[in-house]
This record gives structure tokens, C-alpha cells and sequence, in this order.
């Protein structure tokens, strides 16, 4: 074991969690009927992505010492989770988006209606998969685990942030409503990943604790990087003016800080939150390079 992890190899790490993660998605929706809803619903749940969610999650189980096929059923709930806010994020009453990982977005291929009965049929499903789909975890630690995964996806997290961040639309924001927005838009659930996946392996106290705060540095650092690339890619791809005007009615990290303090603000956050799993060098390595992968990534 200490063998496998000191010749770690996170590009090989990644490609075995995400043909776990894939695999385990394919298998999670049965023959739902209607026939259209079943479409939907796979339409968005296995359309790509890069699957951050569910491999933070089985990561966190692996660094308390679980098993990782035990920690599956709830890694494909945190996706379900993340897909259906997608689906309604694209919706024409939020973001109004035609396109999502390169594809049209749900509601452009379902309709409205099914777009939105889809959402909600992943974010029951998810709960179902918690409750009743994950074998040989005590039933007290699935009850935290939907507390958990509750308290992410509703008001006091992703749905909180998304209002938030509406009321906002067209208006500057500061830096502190920024940060709410993205603590609770994103945060929220990246933080219910690595706990729900550390409860699932049988965590303490003192491994939530560091976790927590592993979780609120990359999801910041997420954001930032997010927001640099919006800048970056449209810039590359339509001149820097234009690429400015399509962002100009969001308020960014780079349009507050500027690029290079953005950058620099990422690259402190992600190593404060990688400090915090000091305590657990070796086990910690997929986290710490799922940490550094947030900021080098370029989609
Ligand atoms: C959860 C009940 C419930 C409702 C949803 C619409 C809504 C309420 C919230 C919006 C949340 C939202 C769209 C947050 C943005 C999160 C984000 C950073 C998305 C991009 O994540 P990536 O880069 O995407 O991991 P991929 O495509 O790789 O999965």
C-alpha cells in the first residue's frame, strides 16, 4: 500500500476514478418511464464533464480509510446533484444558456417542462441513492450523509447562492457578495463531496474539520480559475474588447482583482487548503493533486 502511494500517478488516478465514476452513472438510471424523462435525464447526466465531484468524493473516503465501491452510490448522487443544477442554472428564466459541454442544452432538446421534471427526478434519485442504494454503511451515517447532502443543495447552499447571485445579475457586486455567491453556488457542494465521501470511510472529527477547510480553499480557487478562463478563453477566441462584453454584466474576480491578483489569490487558497491535510501526508495525495488540478486546468 505505502509502495502504491509514494509512485503515485495522478493522471493515472484520474482516468481509473473516472471510468469508475462513469460506469457507476451508466448504471444508476434504470428504466425510468416515461420514455422521454429517462432520455433527459441520461441526456445530461452522462454528457462528459470532468466528474470533479464524485472523484473528490471517493478521494475523501480513500484518505479516511473506506472502501471505495461503498462510496459510489453517493459519488453518483453528488453528480446528480451538480447535473440537475445545471439543467435549471441553463434554464431561460436563470442563465438562458443554448449550449452546455458543447451540446445544446437540455431544455433546447426536451422542452422547458421536461428539463425542469428531469432536474427534479435526478435530485430525488440522488437521495434515493444514498438511502436505499449504498450497501454496508451503518444507517446513522447515511442520515448525516443526506443531512449533509441537504444542507448543500438547498437554501443554505446551491439554491441560497443561485438566488443571490440573480438578484445580483447586471449590478456590481463586492468582493464579500462575490465570495458568498461562489461559497454557496459552488462551495457548498464541493464541501458535501469530501465530507460525504470521509463519512462514508469512517472519519473523525478531526479529518471533517481539515477537510472543511481543504473544501472552502478549492472552492474558491475553483471560482477564480473559472472566472480567469472566461476571461482567457473568450479572449483568445474573440479579441480581448469582445471578449470582455461577454462578460460585462458579471461581476468576476479578475474585473475586482485583476488577472494577476486573481491568479495569486487561487494559488494561496489552494495551498492553504492543501496545508490543512498536512497531518495526513501520504493517504492525502489524490486530494492534494485534485487541489492543484483546480488551478492548472484550462477547462
Ligand atoms: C440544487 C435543489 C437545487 C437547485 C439548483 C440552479 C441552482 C439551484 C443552482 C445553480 C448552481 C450552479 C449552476 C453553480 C455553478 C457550479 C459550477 C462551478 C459549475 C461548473 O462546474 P464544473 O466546471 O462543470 O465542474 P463540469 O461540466 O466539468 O461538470
Amino acid at each position: 500500500m505505502q509502495e502504491a502511494i509514494a509512485s503515485f500517478d495522478f493522471a493515472e488516478y484520474l482516468e481509473k476514478a473516472r471510468t469508475r465514476v462513469e460506469d457507476a452513472l451508466d448504471a444508476s438510471l434504470g428504466p425510468e418511464k416515461p420514455e422521454k424523462l429517462r432520455e433527459s435525464m441520461r441526456y445530461s447526466l452522462l454528457a462528459g464533464g470532468k466528474r470533479l465531484r464524485p472523484i473528490l468524493c471517493l478521494a475523501a473516503c480513500e484518505l479516511a480509510g473506506g472502501e471505495l465501491e461503498k462510496a459510489l452510490p453517493t459519488a453518483v448522487a453528488l453528480e446528480m446533484i451538480h447535473t440537475m443544477s445545471l439543467i435549471h442554472d441553463d434554464l431561460p428564466s436563470m442563465d438562458n444558456d443554448d449550449l452546455r459541454r458543447g451540446r445544446p442544452t437540455n431544455h433546447k432538446v426536451y422542452g422547458d417542462a421536461v428539463a425542469i421534471l428531469a432536474g427534479d427526478a435526478l435530485l430525488t434519485r440522488a437521495f434515493e441513492m444514498v438511502s436505499i442504494r449504498t450497501e454496508g454503511i451503518p444507517s446513522e451515517r447515511l442520515l448525516k450523509i443526506i443531512g449533509e447532502l441537504s444542507l448543500a443543495a438547498g437554501a443554505p447552499g446551491l439554491v441560497g447562492g443561485q438566488v443571490v447571485d440573480l438578484d445580483c445579475e447586471g449590478k456590481e457586486v463586492d468582493l464579500e457578495t462575490l465570495e458568498y455567491i461562489h461559497l454557496h453556488k459552488t462551495g457548498a457542494l464541493l464541501k458535501a463531496c469530501v465530507t460525504c465521501g470521509a463519512l462514508i470511510g469512517g472519519a473523525d472529527e478531526k479529518l471533517l474539520e481539515a477537510l472543511s477547510i481543504y473544501a472552502r480553499g478549492i472552492g474558491l480557487a475553483f471560482q477564480i480559475i473559472d472566472d480567469i478562463l472566461d476571461v482567457t478563453a473568450s479572449s483568445e477566441v474573440l479579441g480581448k474588447t469582445a471578449g470582455k462584453d461577454l462578460i460585462a454584466d458579471k461581476t468576476t474576480y479578475p474585473k475586482l482583482l485583476g488577472l494577476d491578483e486573481s491568479r495569486r489569490r487561487a494559488d494561496l487558497l489552494v495551498a492553504k487548503a492543501k496545508s490543512a491535510l498536512d497531518p495526513w501526508p501520504e493517504k492525502s495525495k489524490p486530494l492534494l493533486a485534485l487541489a492543484d488540478y483546480i488551478t492548472s486546468r484550462d477547462r
